[in-house]
């Protein structure tokens, strides 16, 4: 049995599951590693220069010859610079962040660059379908890191009933469970950030994966709601900092300069207590470092045993 769905035909990749592009944590090591497994690595470009982004895409094609992408974060002062090199390096892949691409969209389609755009809500899918991207990624608040309002079983469902184009499902998704949910509520496949922070491949320090790995069901919480940029996040010291300032002084340009470096603190220094651990809610479900092949098998296994269940359901 195989799971192929439209994003496999897309993307030209084995299994429908795309590796969230984060920020300090998705390396061209991590990309490479996901690619070769059988489903898209994505390095997070964040707020690197071009440069660095070129040296990290050079890198992948060093350790893999099969596709991957690149997550440009839309509100980088690099950001063009950085399509610029994505055109260049013929990147098969991009993925978009925080933001409309729609100003790239001629030259990506031009260079043959597959787009497929991160969206919170109904109207900016809607949106960025009419601005020609290939497929959109609904992502649910469950995830980590900027999160939006709207949980992923109520989100994906109305994006895929108000767009034509594929419909990738992110947030809250850990294993094959979540993966045959997803393809119930219509998308074509999933997007998984946490999960892959605790691969062996990830270089992120051990403490800031440790802390993933003990992490229960309530253990993260939800900052910078009062600055109209929240953040799921590992409850820690940074958190409960941020949390108490907002409920008593609810200044948002402070609370925001709180957290100005923290992301690096937590994926570079290992700071579990001042560092900003940004992690979805399936932290709780992520009980120890593994490859990502070993990632990638376990979700596919447990999607065929889940399709199996749900044949018995229908069968009895
Ligand atoms: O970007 C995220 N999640 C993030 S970013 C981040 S921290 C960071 N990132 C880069 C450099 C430095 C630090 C941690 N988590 N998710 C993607 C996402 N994009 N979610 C929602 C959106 C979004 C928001 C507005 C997409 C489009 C949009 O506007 C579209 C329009 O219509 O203008």
């Amino acid at each position: 049995m195989r799971i192929n769905t439209v994003l496999c035909d897309l993307l030209g990749i084995q299994y429908p599951i795309i590796q969230g592009g984060m920020a300090w944590v998705a390396t061209a090591e991590l990309a490479a590693a996901v690619s070769e497994a059988g489903a898209l690595g994505v390095i997070g470009a964040g707020n690197l220069p071009p440069e660095a982004v070129q040296r990290e895409i050079q890198r992948v094609r060093s350790l893999t010859s099969k596709p991957f992408g690149v997550n440009v974060f839309l509100l980088s002062p690099f950001s063009a610079g950085v399509m610029e090199v994505i055109v260049d390096e013929r990147v098969p892949v991009v993925t978009t962040g925080a933001g409309n691409p729609g100003k790239y969209m001629a030259l990506l389609k031009a260079a043959g660059v597959k787009v497929l755009s991160v969206v919170s809500t109904v109207n900016m899918a809607k949106r960025l379908e009419r601005a020609g991207v290939d497929a959109v990624i609904a992502e649910g608040m469950e995830c980590g890191g900027h999160i939006g309002q709207i949980a992923s079983m109520p989100l994906v469902p109305q994006i895929v009933d108000a767009v034509e184009i594929p419909v990738v499902a992110a947030g809250g998704i850990y294993d094959g469970r979540g993966l045959v949910a997803a393809l119930a509520l219509g998308a074509s496949g999933v997007q998984m950030g946490t999960r892959f922070v605790c691969a062996t491949e990830c270089t992120v320090h051990r403490d800031y994966k440790k802390a993933i790995i003990v992490a229960r069901d309530r253990s993260t919480v939800v900052i910078g709601r009062t600055t109209g940029h929240p953040v799921r996040v590992l409850d820690n010291k940074l958190a409960r900092q941020v949390l108490q300032a907002e409920t008593q002084r609810g200044s948002g340009a402070e609370i925001e300069g709180f957290a100005e470096g923290a992301l690096k603190c937590a994926v570079v220094d290992g700071d579990t207590e001042y560092g900003c651990l940004m992690a979805g809610q399936v932290a709780a479900m992520v009980t120890r470092e593994e490859s990502c092949q070993q990632i990638i098998d376990h979700v596919m296994a447990t999607a065929y045993e889940a399709l199996e269940r749900l044949g018995g359901v229908t069968a009895g």
